[in-house]
């Protein structure tokens, strides 16, 4: 059964048509910035908040950003591991996820045997998702050693989007890599969605509103930024993108 959080997610998916969440690296910012982002992240329209990256290695630290966030956001906020360092007992719910491209069964089901029980101890929400690295892949593919689909190639992207949800999978997030130069191609993102019926995640290299409109018409239900909130005009930008792909008429 569907929990409060993807309850949420799913709803508002619904409503607006495709949703924008706000990924905060917890190795690259401190509390005191996490606050700042948090409290523009409220008036950013993004329906959630995202901690995580593929190097987290304090879970202390990771704690910390966690609780500034929660103190000064009112948003779920949900976490993005890339290991069992990537856990915190403050967070809502967690995205456990299995990277579907790796060669390393540890990123495809021993990481998550590792926090599976400490999940269930503090009652964090696992939404279950399938990963996939495409195009470059940035350090996420490099970490997790996957072997990333070709962004030339939609349709084996497809092939992994399926065999998640026919693995009960309930999510799909198509990682290009962040910091990527090129987002997910729209082609790609539309052979995906074709295949599934479970919502479609969309991240990386996203950085203008256009893009975010590309990987909107093409399907993708959710879109994530990380650098983007880093930069000076960052909760604008989010908030500019959040308006734009918001209720998105050309889909
Ligand atoms: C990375 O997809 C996310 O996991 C976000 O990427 O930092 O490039 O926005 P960016």
């Amino acid at each position: 059964m569907a929990g409060p959080i993807e309850r949420y997610l799913l709803d508002k998916i619904r409503v607006d048509g495709t949703i924008h969440m706000t990924l905060i690296d917890p190795e690259k910012t401190f509390p005191y910035e996490a606050v700042k982002i948090a409290e523009n992240a409220n008036f950013s329209g993004t329906a959630a908040i995202m901690i995580g990256g593929s190097t987290v290695t304090s879970q202390k630290q990771l704690d910390e950003v966690v609780q500034a966030i929660k103190s000064a956001a009112n948003l779920p906020l949900i976490l993005f591991p890339g290991n069992v360092s990537g856990i915190s007992s403050h967070a809502d719910a967690i995205w456990f996820m299995s990277m579907l491209n790796s060669t390393d069964p540890y990123f495809l089901i021993g990481a998550q045997i590792l926090g599976a029980p400490y999940i269930k101890k503090f009652q964090i929400e696992p939404l279950s998702m399938g990963y996939i690295i495409v195009g470059e892949g940035g350090t996420a593919g490099k970490v997790g050693k996957a072997i990333p689909v070709p962004y030339n190639n939609p349709e084996l992207a497809a092939a992994h989007a399926l065999a998640g949800q026919y693995l009960g999978m309930r999510f799909i997030y198509l990682e290009g890599g962040s910091g990527v130069k090129i987002p997910v191609p729209p082609e790609m993102i539309r052979a995906v969605k074709q295949a599934i019926d479970i919502p479609l995640i969309v991240g990386g290299g996203i950085r203008s509103t256009e893009a975010a409109i590309v990987a909107s018409n093409a399907g993708a239900d959710a879109i994530v930024t990380g650098n983007l909130i880093e930069t000076s005009e960052g909760a604008q930008r989010v908030a500019q993108i959040t308006k734009a792909i918001k209720r998105n008429l050309h889909r």
